[in-house]
């Protein structure tokens, strides 16, 4: 019998369907059981019915009633009486706590400006209300400084933009018609599970997969075959995969010539990227390069699924815009289960988001302040650290500049000093890189800090004030995916546990306490929602009503099924054609065609080809520092893509996931790891310039050698030495968007005893 179908036929229960919230690309539609009586959830599973879910959550999530009556999930407002980061709080109401935190943000508005007020938000909830809606709202409002959302996803999605021109492509349902399916810098079956299905339907009918990527995950051991590549490399391996198939003309000349801009120069460029160079960079063998040119060329329909692993470096955006050629190339987009996929959030570009975040749209009074003066300015979210500076350099540093011909502004234009750090939805002291100097900002006394969460997380120990939110199962959403075309509506389950509130519902009561009597901070959030579905008047979104969404709990967006955005061509670009040539690139400062970016870790081989001859293995003793000429040679690059359990720190805390992920490792190839004396379980040190951490040793060849693997992201404060992974990551930028270049560092690896 099926849960729905037990839990319906039972009284005592109601059944209530509902959205996952997190940052993945499968966007769960849920169904909760609840007990009438004592009002608890008691169970929760996958919606059967929804086409992507079919009936099943993730592991993380088919847990979500742990998370949400975890012991330590926060109930009441607390006020810091510790010292900043100790973790010493005091519960008070929250009548007092919105009256305090009105007032600091009063003082700070009246003798610094609003722009001294920054927001700090990521992925918590992907939720259009409890994520920006009401958020966006209440710092508009004030003209708080804007954040740029970039951690994550910003090269790969710039890339993909200038030569797609918007973030379309394959849907899931289309992969089980492939016949080879390329997962490129993708961990499918940890980190986008509900794609594995189709992938497997494929393979029913005789499809093969690849899996490209530096580590055996368990993705790779699941798939046909595992091509190893040196992370950041990828760009190359594209660039030569086209030499071969340009160059044996296995590309599709009508389709290149009909819905394609600039194939002449591509050809040329290419030209230079024979199989062996591209070798030579990747660690990929040449006869590899060309077997796969000609497979991708010939085993029709191609797809090729690329997430977002293979542009956290500093040639991510370029690697992904010159992947994103391939299937234009040899024609894969007409065919149903060929083309790439690398997000689907493109789907919702016609979204009318205006009433939603109340701006611009004539009836809420929102603008009044703002309309004669410029702009706030816009803080990078990778460079917290530089934006809790004091110092007007690196503040200015921390100024969002996207392009090349986006200018640093000089340190007296960077504005104020942040004063005021408002911080929902995300974990900056663990997630976010440079981690030494976002924590030296956190613990600026002259900074005040207000966290949303459910946990004591590493960040809310930071905090003046947490303010305890609700989870999913206690309020109202409406979701988007970035991997399928479904909206998914979530009903609140439960009461709020505790004295939780909604972050809508904080936003509204800190608006009410500042003085701002707008409109848009008296309306409910159903209210707000309803209005926001029912604003939608895109063809896009014909048949999707409130009503519609109360009864299914989900809605497809209105493409067809199957759809083939790109069979004839009507690419979004400016030209309408895929775009190998960009002039739009060109304007902005980029090289106009494909090229290759080589990562910032490369420039290891760099020094290495400065020294006459390479220096014989240097003998590092434990815990030694290296000697100067070692200093060049025993850098590893360093990878900290997911862990299984763990989504980004979210689930970090539950002691089920703990046990399951063991301890915060190092995987380290049995070479490198030979080399430096280090044996599964060992402590290492892993350091550079940044920072260091302690992890604990696991030798395995899963990770090519030269690279090592930290899977991410412990909380700092549960792991052995206070510290995680982010203090040896860079803030610094890719080459498109300012993305994050996580993935991109070097470090040396020690044993410690
Ligand atoms: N369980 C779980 N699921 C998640 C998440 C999580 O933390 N845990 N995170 C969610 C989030 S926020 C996101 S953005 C999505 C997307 O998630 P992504 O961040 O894209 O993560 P993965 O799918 O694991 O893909 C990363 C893979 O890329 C590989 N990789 C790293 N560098 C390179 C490279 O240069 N080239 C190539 N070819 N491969 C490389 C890594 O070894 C890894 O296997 O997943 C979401 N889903
Ligand atoms: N080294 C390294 N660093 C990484 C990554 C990596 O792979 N390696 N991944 C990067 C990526 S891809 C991403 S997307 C970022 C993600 O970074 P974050 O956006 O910080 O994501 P999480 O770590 O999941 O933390 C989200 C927090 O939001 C809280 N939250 C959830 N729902 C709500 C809500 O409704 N209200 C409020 N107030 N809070 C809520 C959760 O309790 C949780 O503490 O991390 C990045 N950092
Ligand atoms: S985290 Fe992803 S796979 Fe897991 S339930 Fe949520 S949407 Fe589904
Ligand atoms: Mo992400």
């Amino acid at each position: 019998m099926s849960k729905i179908d037990l839990y319906s036929a039972r009284d005592a229960y109601t059944v209530v369907t509902g959205a996952c919230p997190h940052d993945c690309p499968d966007t769960c539609s849920w169904q909760v059981a609840v007990d009438k009586t004592s009002g608890r959830a008691v169970d929760i599973w996958g919606h059967a019915d929804h086409p992507i879910t079919q009936g099943r959550l993730c592991g993380k999530v088919d847990r979500y009633l742990e998370r949400t009556y975890h012991a330590e999930r926060l109930t009441k407002p607390l006020r810091r009486v510790g010292p900043k980061g100790s973790g010493q709080f005091e519960p008070i109401g929250w009548e007092e706590a919105v009256a305090g935190i009105a007032h600091r943000l009063r003082s700070v508005i009246t003798t610094y400006g609003p722009e001294a007020v920054l927001p700090y938000s990521y992925s918590g909830t992907l939720g259009f209300l409890q994520g920006e809606g009401m958020a966006t709202r209440f710092f508009n409002r004030i003209g708080a400084s804007r954040l740029a959302r970039t951690i994550c996803s910003e090269a790969g999605f710039e890339g993909y933009l200038y030569t797609i021109g918007a973030a379309e492509g394959m849907l899931p349902e289309d992969f089980a018609h492939a016949r080879l399916i390329l997962i490129w810098g993708s961990n499918t079956l940890t980190s986008n599970q509900h794609l594995w299905p189709f992938v497997q339907a494929a393979r029913r009918q005789g499809g093969r997969v690849v899996v490209i990527d530096p580590a055996a995950t368990r993705t790779a051991k699941a798939a046909d075959e595992w091509i190893p590549i040196r992370p950041g490399t990828d760009g190359a391996l594209a660039l030569a995969m086209m030499h071969v198939i340009i160059g044996e003309k296995l590309h599709d000349a009508s389709y290149v010539q009909r819905y394609t801009l600039g194939f002449d120069p591509l050809a040329e460029r290419v030209r230079a990227w024979d199989p062996a160079r591209a070798a030579q960079i990747t660690g990929v063998p040449t006869q590899r390069i060309v077997a796969l040119a000609h497979e991708y060329a010939q085993l029709r329909p191609a797809a090729i699924r690329i997430n977002y692993g293979l542009q956290r470096h500093y040639g991510g955006g370029m690697a992904v815009r010159t992947i994103t050629c391939l299937p234009a190339l040899t024609g894969a987009w007409r065919e149903h289960g060929g083309g790439i996929q690398l997000s689907s959030s493109g789907l919702l570009r016609h979204l009318d988001k205006s009433g939603l975040y109340a701006e611009d749209d004539g009836k809420l009074p929102i603008h009044h302040a703002k309309e004669s003066s410029p702009a706030p300015r816009t803080i990078n979210m990778n460079r917290l650290g530089d934006a809790l500076s004091l110092e007007p350099a690196l503040l200015a540093r921390a100024h969002y500049r996207p392009r090349p011909i986006d200018r640093m502004p000089m340190p007296d234009q960077a504005g104020p000093p942040v004063k005021a750090l408002i911080v929902y939805n995300c974990n900056p002291a663990a997630v976010a890189p440079d981690q030494g100097a976002v924590l030296a900002g956190l613990r600026r006394n002259d900074l005040f800090t207000v966290v949303l969460e459910h946990f004591q997380t590493d960040t809310a120990d930071y905090a003046d004030y947490v303010l305890p939110a609700t989870t999913q199962l206690e309020h109202w959403d409406i979701h988007r995916s970035y991997g399928h075309a479904w909206l998914t509506l979530n009903r609140p389950a439960i009461a709020p546990v505790g004295e939780a509130l909604s972050n809508s519902a904080i936003f509204r009561r800190l608006a009410t306490a500042l003085g701002y009597s707008d409109g848009c901070f008296d309306e409910t959030d159903e209210q707000i929602l309803r209005a926001f579905v029912e604003a939608q008047t895109h063809e896009r979104f014909a048949g999707l009503t409130w009503e519609r969404l109360l009864r299914d709990g989900f809605y497809r967006v209105n493409v067809p099924d199957p759809y083939l955005p790109f069979a004839q061509g009507n690419f979004p670009t400016p030209s309408g054609k895929c775009e190998f040539y960009s002039a739009r690139m060109a304007q902005d400062g980029y090289d106009p065609l494909p090229t290759y970016t080589a990562p910032k870790w490369q420039e290891r081989e760099e020094k290495w080809s400065t020294i006459d001859s390479q220096p014989s293995t240097p003998h590092v003793a434990a815990g030694d520092q290296p000697s100067p000429l070692a200093d060049r040679t025993l850098q590893l690059a360093c990878i900290s893509p997911p862990a299984h359990s763990f989504l980004n720190t979210t689930f970090a805390n539950v002691p089920r996931f703990i046990q399951r992920e063991g301890e915060p490792l190092l995987c380290i190839h049995p070479d490198d790891a030979a080399w430096r004396g280090i044996t599964s379980g060992d402590r290492v040190r892993v350091y550079n310039e940044r920072g260091e951490v302690e992890l604990i040793a696991r030798v395995t060849d899963d990770i090519i050698s030269g690279t090592v693997l930290a899977p991410g992201v412990w909380w700092a404060k549960f792991s052995p030495d206070g510290r995680n992974i982010n203090q040896i990551t860079p803030a610094d930028e890719t080459d498109m968007g300012a993305g994050g270049m996580l993935y991109d560092v070097l470090v040396w690896v020690v044993r410690t005893h």
